[in-house]
């Protein structure tokens, strides 16, 4: 009988079996259907999340412009802000949905249930989809992949309010914590306030992302300065200034101009580099690997027990109203 087994190595003068280019058929194929990443903006009014969401978009997109003006969608009444980039032959379709309008009453009771649900639809439209026997090659991915949470710069610590909602959100989704409007600390009270804030999280049990689970030797050491950095203390502005000859996004005061864009004015780019640049694919990963999975198993579940308590239950009243 012949050996079975197959020596590999083209040196061997044998058979090439091609098992290494499947780094690049997977890096090909990704490339050719690109990539979808959609964010969510949450926190209370005034606190500069339409200002950051186009900063973020002008960032990205007109400055791949060299700089010029580029009309932004607004955010005022439609939540959602969609560009389809291209870079490097890849694509990336980035959406930014905004929630206007949360925390702003007197009895802010229960002011994140239509953010929750927010999430949990997109979860609930997804597994619709993965369910129906006729499957989509590709679902459409609306879930949101990364949370923003804007904190209130008060310099003292979380709010309440604060608590209750990121108490929700991080079970559901990746969360990243912003202070906003950096610009009204001073240096010293940015450090103690972003102290307290990571205190106040332990403190709550609030996991932020990055999470420790699952990450490797290489991910934990730029995690390390990550979570040095969190809360990232950012600024937005959707304003173009010259400096030395240089179109820069920032906001001039009497006393002088805080650049956007400046790691060592805010924590912005440090931000946006970690969202678009570093972690992208970990959040979209880690929202399917844990979050939906969380929320897929515990609908299935449920309807499992349904089904087996009552033996005659007809498919059509388990449709997507009771998931
Ligand atoms: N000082 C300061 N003001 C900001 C910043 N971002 C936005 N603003 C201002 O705060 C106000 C409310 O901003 P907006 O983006 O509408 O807040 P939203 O209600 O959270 O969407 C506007 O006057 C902005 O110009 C910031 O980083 N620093
Ligand atoms: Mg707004």
């Amino acid at each position: 009988m012949p050996q079975a087994s197959l020596p590999l190595s083209p040196a061997e003068g044998v058979t090439y079996v091609g098992i290494d280019t499947l780094q690049e058929q997977t890096r090909v194929k990704a490339l050719r259907r690109g990539y979808t990443f959609n964010l969510l903006v949450v926190g209370r009014s005034g606190l500069g999340k339409s200002t950051l969401v186009n900063t973020l978009f002008k960032s990205t997109v007109a400055r791949r412009k060299s700089g010029e003006e580029e009309p932004l969608p607004s955010t005022t009444e439609v939540k959602t802000v969609n560009a389809s980039l291209m870079e490097g032959g890849v694509r990336l379709n980035l959406t930014v949905t905004d929630t206007p309008g949360f925390g702003d009453h007197i009895n802010n009771e229960n002011c994140w249930e239509p953010i929750v649900s927010y999430i949990e639809a997109q979860y609930a439209q997804y597994l619709k989809e993965e369910q129906k026997v006729d499957r989509l090659l590709r679902i459409p991915d609306t879930r949101i992949h990364c949370c923003v949470y804007f904190i209130s710069p008060t310099g003292h610590s979380l709010s309440s309010l604060d608590v209750e909602v990121l108490k929700r959100l991080d079970k559901i989704a990746n969360v990243v914590p912003v202070i906003a409007k950096a610009d009204t600390l001073t240096i010293e009270e940015r450090v103690a306030f972003k102290e307290r804030i990571r205190a106040d999280l332990i403190d709550h049990g609030i996991q932020v992302y990055p999470l420790h689970e699952h990450e490797d030797a290489d991910d934990s050491q730029e995690n390390i300065k990550i979570r040095e950095r969190i809360p990232f203390a950012v600024v937005g502005s959707t304003t173009w200034h010259d400096v030395h000859g240089k179109k820069v996004l920032g906001r001039r005061s009497n006393w002088g101009l805080v650049e956007v864009e400046n790691k060592g004015h805010n924590d912005f780019a440090f931000m946006r580099d970690m969202l678009i640049r570093t972690h992208m694919q970990d959040l979209i990963g880690s929202t399917a690997e844990r979050h939906y999975e969380n929320f897929r198993r515990n609908k299935l579940s449920t309807k499992a027990s349904i089904v087996n308590g009552q033996d005659a239950v007809d498919m059509k009243d388990l449709d997507e109203s009771k998931i």
